[in-house]
């Protein structure tokens, strides 16, 4: 088996795998290497006063890892600037949110620069790379500048916008050129992947062939969907936790009887939040019914506070979310709460064993590992009801869940009311479904798929 070389903009390998972690990725990428030999290669996160290129290696939690530190313009310029400020809102078809600024775009270019420069030495003949995410489109191409012959391949976790948004972006010829010199680009969706292939197609004037083939500016490289699963076996054994089981009974004793909507994201303005609050804010005025009856808890760990969208949505949150428990909540019931903390991944499978229903409701999501794990934590005998977006990368593989338009208050509050009353049989068949894709496409069988396309020559695909 060849070594795999993991290379991600942070490295944080959980070293309890109970202990939450802020995002999907690190717990994703924490699995797929267990099984490898091989070193994990980002940015530590730190800055240095003056850059040095230093490598520090380190064992965390039975995987190597290899970091290097940047220095404080490469955190405001590549980081906050053109990874989070430019390709997130534009990739979650934000443009209005999306800053186009030349200095980024020349910071992005020079970590990358500096990432391929540090990760270098440790790349042995046989290693298979296989860089993730938006931060590091241009990685492929300063590795091969450095003379990097091995297949390196892509997982891009996020959508890959439609051709007319991406063309907005300066310089996107560039960027995909620089893509190119990967040998497998994988995209969560099916939908992403025609929207990639669209742009080749229509904007480079290259070719894909039905196999994925792709051929453009005298370069060839293959595309595919692989959409990311959860550790289902690790969040099995977080399901049947004391923790989770504790977890669960608080959640039990403080509903006192009442059905419960949960909602768990990172605070981020693609997750749809304002909007799923509004959607409540409706349902309770439209049905004063289920007053005392329902709850919602929103848990929405705080992200990327450092940029100005995060610190307008949270205001924007608090408002509308005192504006909703201000308006309907009576001496002993508080219809909204919203919790701005992190839970251990324990505590979170508790947490979603006893919510009725499940809302997944982002505007715009590469998969959405949330619903995964909401799925994987039903009561087989008992279980809740997801309700996810249309625009989740998630909803194609969870048709049984109740797809929504995130957008629409009526349609959410409709899809809540319908699940706050949907009969057992009709619950359990739905979960039934559900849980059997999320047991199948998992984390392994995601890495399994990306890698062995990855070990195929480009060739024999013609
Ligand atoms: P994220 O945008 O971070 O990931 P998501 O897939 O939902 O989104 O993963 C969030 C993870 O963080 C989940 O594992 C969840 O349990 C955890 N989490 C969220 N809130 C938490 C809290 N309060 N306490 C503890 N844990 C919490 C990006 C893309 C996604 C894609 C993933 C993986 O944006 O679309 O699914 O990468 O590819």
């Amino acid at each position: 088996m060849n070594r795999l070389i993991v290379i991600s903009n942070r490295v944080n390998p959980p070293t309890d795998p109970s202990v939450a972690t802020s995002g999907g990725l690190a717990m994703a990428l924490a699995a797929a290497l267990r099984e490898y030999s091989g070193i994990w290669f980002g940015w530590s996160g730190e800055t240095a006063e003056t850059y040095t290129g230093q490598l520090s290696i380190d064992r965390i939690g039975g995987v190597t890892v290899a970091t290097i530190d940047l220095d404080e313009q490469d955190r405001q310029e590549y980081y906050n600037g053109y990874a989070n400020k430019t390709l997130w809102p534009l990739f979650h078809y934000r443009t209005d949110l999306t800053a186009y600024e030349r200095s980024f775009g020349v910071g992005y270019e020079r970590v990358n620069g500096r990432f391929a420069q540090g990760v270098r030495p440790l790349i042995e003949a046989d290693d298979l790379v296989w860089v993730h995410d938006y931060h590091l489109l241009l990685l492929a191409q300063e590795l091969r500048r450095l003379g990097v012959k091995n297949r390196i391949g892509f997982f891009l976790h996020i959508p890959w916008p439609g051709r007319r948004t991406f063309t907005t972006l300066p310089k996107h010829r560039q960027l995909v050129e620089a893509l190119l010199d990967y040998d497998l680009i994988g995209f969560q969706t099916e939908d992403s992947c025609d929207a990639f292939a669209d742009y080749v197609v229509h904007t480079l004037g290259g070719t894909v062939s039905e196999d994925g083939v792709v051929q453009a500016r005298g370069k060839t490289t293959r595309i595919g969907a692989f959409p990311i699963g959860i550790d289902a076996e690790a969040f099995d054994a977080a399901v049947r936790s004391p923790a989770a089981e504790s977890y669960r009974e608080r959640m039990r004793v403080s509903a006192a009887g009442r059905k419960t909507i949960l909602g768990v994201d990172r605070l981020d303005y693609s997750k749809g939040l304002e909007e799923r609050f509004l959607a409540y804010e409706q349902l309770l005025t439209d049905h004063p019914e289920l007053h005392e009856h329902v709850l919602m808890l929103q848990i929405a760990i705080l992200s990327r506070e450092e940029v100005d969208a995060y610190q307008d949505l949270r205001e924007r949150l608090d408002t509308v979310s005192g504006r909703i428990n201000g308006a309907f909540a009576s001496v002993d019931w508080v219809p909204l709460r919203y919790v701005n903390r992190p839970y251990r991944r324990d505590e979170l499978a508790g947490i979603y064993r006893a919510a009725d229903i499940g809302l997944v409701t982002p505007l715009r999501d590469g998969m959405n590992l949330v619903a995964k794990e909401y799925v994987a934590a039903q009561d087989p005998d008992d279980p809740g009801v997801l309700i996810l977006s249309e625009f989740a990368g998630a909803a194609p593989q969870m048709p049984e869940a109740l797809i929504v338009n995130p957008v629409s208050r009526e349609d959410v509050a409709e899809a809540i009311r319908r699940g706050l009353s949907m009969p057992l049989e009709e619950r359990k068949a739905r979960w039934e479904a559900l849980a059997k894709g999320v047991r199948k496409e998992n984390v392994t069988a995601w890495r399994d798929s990306f890698v062995a396309v990855l070990e195929r020559p480009l060739l024999t695909a013609a």
